[in-house]
């Protein structure tokens, strides 16, 4: 008999396909929002869970699905997991890594490009019809090329980040991480280790690429603003929370700091209001891993580790391998 998995939302077809040669399976191809309940009750007998950021997966939903054995998730991230959860519960987590790495760090890339030049900004201003002539300072914003990029987080795509600067824009390229990279990797990448304080007083572009966890909350508040550059920029494609959405929008209001690029949000898909209401902020709905043969790939990768592991027992990105009984 086939296991029984449930895919939490709308997914490629094609990959809808390949679990249903493999699963008995409970889709959602109209991408209906559940509820905590509602998931609940749909994760009723089944084995696996095909997730992505918007399942919370914790100690109350598992201890009413003990059947289930592993949650696939669709993203890189997992702060929708309680791990500590999951492996007490004996089941195997799994997110999709390096597979978004590139596309991910293009987008940091273009959101860093988007703030420090205005682009979101002029480009409302000429739809709005206000283009009536030419003007030495219009939209003028800061150089990217050359300047200094500071990134807090170095993990895969802190590291693409890295490379794409140093390599490409001729930056000068510092970062701070909970551990410090080996020097050849340092080297690769172009990158100088600072302190987190020198991070936010140095960088002209600053970047966020760390994970989510609860110390990670509002990494980034007022006190840290304030230790930037009034001419900075601030772009977020970590996780929201990580950054204090409203003492940001008051730094952008009072120039603390320039610019700011986001693409995640505390809250999101709530935007808070100061921020919709500022010119120098660029605003995204969190689609920085959003290509088509990304997302494929990350769809595929989640469907191989519910195949590699309710089928041949071995999946192939675990986060908690060690609930796996040899
Ligand atoms: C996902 C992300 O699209 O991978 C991640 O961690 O933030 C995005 O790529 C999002 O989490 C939906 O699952």
């Amino acid at each position: 008999m086939k296991p029984n998995i449930l895919v939490a939302r709308a997914v490629f077809p094609q990959v809808l396909t390949l679990l249903e040669q493999h699963f008995e399976v409970t889709s959602n191809q109209d991408d209906v929002l559940w509820t905590p309940a509602q998931l609940i009750a749909k994760l009723q007998g089944k084995q696996g869970a095909f997730t992505t950021g918007s399942q919370r997966i914790d100690a109350e939903l598992l201890a009413t699905c003990p059947e289930l054995k592993i949650c696939a998730n669709m993203a890189v991230g997992y702060n929708n997991f309680d791990l500590d959860a999951m492996t007490a519960a004996g089941v195997l987590a799994t997110n999709t890594p390096d597979v978004l790495t590139e596309t991910t760090a293009d987008f940091g890339f273009a959101l860093i490009m988007a703030a420090a030049r205005r682009m979101a900004e002029s480009e409302h201003f000429l739809r709005a019809g206000l283009w009536n002539s030419w003007r030495y300072d219009m939209f003028a914003g800061s150089d990217v090329h050359g300047s200094t990029l500071g990134i807090l987080g170095m993990g895969r795509i802190g590291q693409a980040i890295a490379k794409r600067g140093a390599h490409g824009f001729g930056m000068k390229v510092i970062y701070h991480n909970r551990s410090r990279l080996d020097a050849a990797t340092e080297a690769a990448c172009g990158a100088a280790y600072v302190s987190k304080q020198d991070l936010l007083q140095q960088a002209d572009h600053l970047i966020l690429v760390l994970p989510y966890s609860p110390e990670a909350y509002h990494t980034i508040g007022a006190a840290e603003l304030a230790q930037m550059k009034p001419t900075a920029t601030l772009v977020n494609i970590a996780r929201g929370g990580i950054v204090d959405d409203a003492a940001l929008a008051a730094a952008l209001r009072q120039g603390v700091i320039a610019a700011a690029g986001l693409d995640v949000y505390e809250g999101e898909p709530k935007v808070h209001p100061d921020l919709l209401a500022l010119p120098n902020v660029v605003l995204t709905p969190h689609i920085a891993s959003a290509t088509m043969p990304t997302r494929l790939a990350m769809a595929q990768l989640a469907a191989d580790n519910l195949i590699g592991y309710l089928v041949h027992g071995k999946a192939l990105t675990p986060l908690n391998p060690q609930v796996v009984k040899t």
